[in-house]
């Protein structure tokens, strides 16, 4: 992804100014992770005003990169890495980020992948689970305006029938994308639901088939069973299906998010995330965390609410935004 760079004409006084353009995605999760950043700067110069690199320092810097949700698998890489190049040398904070932005991107560049859609399936269907409000349906109408724009057709079941808002929310993002949405009414079964879409995806010759589901943790055997059922009866009409396996998980949950991708992935056999709302948290590092542990591809991140705030995930752009490297 590039970043383009608006070169602005040196003089022209007779001209109206124009209004300032829309951040570029990449600043927006600068901005967005601006506030993790932050926090574990001023936490990492705490611990190195002029302090040699020993025992006590690392200990210390240790403790940050926990607190900072980063897990304990890369906090030791980062002091490992340190420990072995620089002990007993004075060493600045400014240091300190860098081997820490290169350690993240080396946990992150096995998981930054993009999704690729096998359309040898006809549909290709993607299954949506997640906790409910980690931005499922937001996603869902932000992959199929991108996939609509790369000129694939794409169709969208509602199977979040346990609340009204949620129907309507996909049937309004089915409208911007001018994609077809296969709902039902409140309160119906999701499986059925899911198998009657994929049976009008197919007589419809769509492309991809997206599926919507609820995500009620708190009643976590009903939940399990509902995306058991989807999975078998999306089964009968392709044993592959469903071909993708998309989960939702909020940056801003913090450690709990962990646990909601060990859930989800048993449950439904989630085969790749996205990490949402990262502009403006200060727990992005969790997705470090996730990363190391699960080891999920991360195919995209939510930045924003607007139809093109979900963007590519690139490792080294993360890790040197998390870190503070310019
Ligand atoms: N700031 C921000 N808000 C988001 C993002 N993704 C989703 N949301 C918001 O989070 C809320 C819940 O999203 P929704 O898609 O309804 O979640 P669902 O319950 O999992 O379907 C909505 O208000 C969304 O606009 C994101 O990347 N950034
Ligand atoms: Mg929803």
């Amino acid at each position: 992804m590039t970043v383009a760079k608006k070169v602005e004409p040196k003089a022209e006084p007779q001209k109206a100014p124009e209004p300032a353009p829309r951040r570029s995605w990449f600043q927006r999760m600068r901005d967005g992770l601006a506030r993790s950043s932050r926090e574990l700067s001023g936490n990492i110069a705490g611990v190195f005003t002029k302090r040699k690199l020993d025992g006590d320092t690392l200990q210390d810097l240790e403790d940050v990169l926990i607190r900072a949700d980063l897990g304990v698998e890369t906090a030791l890489r980062v002091t490992d890495s340190l420990a072995s190049s620089r002990y007993g040398k004075d060493v600045s904070d400014t240091e300190v980020r860098a081997v820490m932005a290169a350690e993240v991107e080396k946990v992150l560049t096995p998981v930054a992948k993009p999704l690729e859609l096998d359309l040898s399936h006809k549909p290709h269907v993607i299954l949506v689970v997640g906790v409910n409000g980690t931005g499922k349906t937001t996603t869902i109408g932000k992959l199929a305006a991108k996939l609509t724009e790369g000129g694939l057709s794409v169709m969208l079941a509602a199977g979040d029938t346990f609340r009204a808002a949620a129907i309507e929310q996909l049937k309004i993002w089915g409208e911007r994308t001018k994609s077809p949405v296969i709902a039902t009414k409140l309160g119906a079964d999701a499986a059925g639901l899911a198998y009657d879409a994929f049976e009008k995806a197919k007589e419809a010759g769509s492309d991809v088939l997206i599926i919507d589901t609820a995500g009620r943790l708190q009643n976590k055997t009903e939940l399990m069973a509902e995306l058991e059922k989807i999975v078998r009866v999306l089964g009968k009409l392709d044993p592959e299906a469903p071909h993708t396996v998309l989960q939702t998980v909020d940056a801003t949950t913090g450690q709990n998010a962990l646990n909601q991708v060990e859930i989800f992935r048993n449950v439904a056999g989630v085969n790749g995330l996205v990490m949402t709302k990262l502009d403006g948290t200060a727990r992005g590092g969790i997705l470090v965390a996730i990363a190391a542990k699960h080891r999920l591809p991360v195919y995209f991140i939510g930045v924003g609410e607007q139809v093109d705030d979900l963007e590519p995930f690139s490792a080294s752009e993360f890790a040197r935004a998390i870190a503070g490297v310019a």
